[in-house]
């Protein structure tokens, strides 16, 4: 056991460096305590928090509600493996099924896990109900999409980050163009087609909104061909958008829902694919699960994360202050031209920099943002992504807006 004086962040930052792998690059600040939309650094700074660890501290940091279901628990039982039952998972399952609206809920762990887990569910119903011919099926997949780190999902991205020397890919995957429905008709018009999977909004790609209608319309022509609509709501979903789900912007119920992130507050890792029996059935007993899915641990967590987004309002409160927080970035976008749009529905946002992909200049006003007090990261170079938690207050916000306000207009490379 590590002795636990207090390290600095340039000790701490330097233990990463030369005993963790490389695969990452954070903002040089070091995090130690998180409540609410806070968080504070170990030298005791304190941080508006807008990413929310990728939209999974939806609820903010250490919810209480959810902290003390989790060590409520956590005395009485955390894992029994699915070889046996246990009293959390059918309490759990039903209260999903009810608050979803779906017949039936895989539970899983992490986003990537939920999605693998959609596309097989997919592939299974398009040979079993739908009658394509054995290792025929094929699932379509946007351009620009993040679905996760496997090479079930790289497979579909056109990252090169995310897929140079990780071959070979995945078989039986079409990439069409994001926000494109006459080229969905077209890759749904062959009988081997099982499944259309798509990011309501496509966060990692810079917080793209497609136009009004697309959601719809790709649910239609699904219909129309007899292929599943899949909408990965990882990171949109768990009143993100200000709807409990994306997909109801447009009052679309996806045939299979993949839910994460904040589906655990960011208490553990949580994660769910619903469905209705005649699609979820046809998973017979064993062939699919995992050693942590359902476990009576993240069943409680998971609950009492739901009820805290219902009991609190908080997909009504991210519909408000995102549109008051995009009304105060489009006065930035008029008063400054390093910032050239801001787009976003709810509290998942992000503002376009006037400058390269390549450029550090979003890096750089990530970096002055620290140093103000409100930790943002860019995503694809020029893009810097917002994302709080939903549990801001109005007061809150707009103390953001100035902190991002001053950032942007006394910036200076
Ligand atoms: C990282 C990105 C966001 C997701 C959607 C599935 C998953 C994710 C729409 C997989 C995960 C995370 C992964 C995390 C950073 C973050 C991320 F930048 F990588 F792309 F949010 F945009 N579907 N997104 O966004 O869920 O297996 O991670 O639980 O890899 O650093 P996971």
């Amino acid at each position: 056991m590590i002795e636990e004086k207090v390290l600095s962040s340039e000790v701490l930052m330097g233990k990463e460096d030369k005993y963790g792998a490389h695969n990452y690059h954070p903002l040089p600040v070091v995090l130690s305590k998180g409540e609410g939309a806070i968080v504070w650094d170990v030298e005791g700074k304190q941080y508006y928090d807008f990413l929310s660890a990728y939209s999974a501290v939806n609820q903010g940091h250490c919810h209480p509600r959810i902290l003390d279901a989790l060590k409520e628990q956590a005395d009485k039982l955390t894992l029994t493996s699915r070889a046996f039952y246990n009293d959390r998972l059918g309490i759990y399952e039903q209260y999903m099924s009810e608050y979803f609206g779906y017949d039936k809920i895989l539970p899983i762990n992490t986003g990537v896990e939920a999605v693998e887990t959609a596309l097989k569910l997919c592939r299974k119903w398009a040979y079993v109900k739908k009658g394509v011919e054995s290792n025929k099926a094929k699932i379509i997949f946007a351009s620009g999409n993040f679905h996760g780190r496997t090479l079930g999902v790289i497979s579909a991205s056109v990252d090169p980050d995310s897929t140079t020397d990780f071959g070979p890919y995945m078989p039986g995957y079409q990439i069409i163009p994001y926000n494109d429905l006459d080229a969905l008709e077209e890759a749904l018009n062959d009988p081997n087609v099982a499944g259309f999977i798509v990011e309501p909004i496509q966060g990692e790609a810079g917080v793209f909104v497609p136009h009004d209608g697309y959601l719809k319309g790709a649910s239609e022509l699904c219909k129309k061909y007899n292929a599943l609509f899949i909408a990965d709501e990882v990171q949109t979903g768990i009143a993100r958008t200000g709807k409990l789900i994306c997909c109801e912007h447009e009052n679309v119920r996806p045939d299979i829902l993949v839910l994460g992130k904040a589906l655990s507050g960011g208490v553990l890792p949580v994660s769910a694919v619903l469905a209705d029996d005649d699609i979820m059935l046809c998973i017979k007993p064993g062939e699919h699960g995992s050693t942590f899915g359902g476990n009576p641990l993240a069943c409680v967590v998971a609950m009492a994360a739901l009820d805290v987004i219902k009991d609190e309002q908080l997909a009504q409160n991210a519909y408000k202050l995102g549109t008051l927080f995009r009304e105060r970035m489009q006065v930035l976008v008029n008063k400054s031209d390093l910032v050239t749009l801001v787009r976003g529905r709810g509290l998942l946002n992000a503002i376009v920099i006037n400058d390269t992909e390549e450029s550090k200049t979003a890096w750089n006003i990530c970096i002055k943002l620290r140093d103000n007090g409100l930790l943002a990261k860019p995503t694809h170079g020029n893009i810097i992504r917002f994302a709080p938690p939903l549990v801001m207050t109005e007061e809150q916000i707009l103390e953001c807006c100035d902190i991002i306000e001053n950032t942007i207009l006394n910036f200076k490379q």
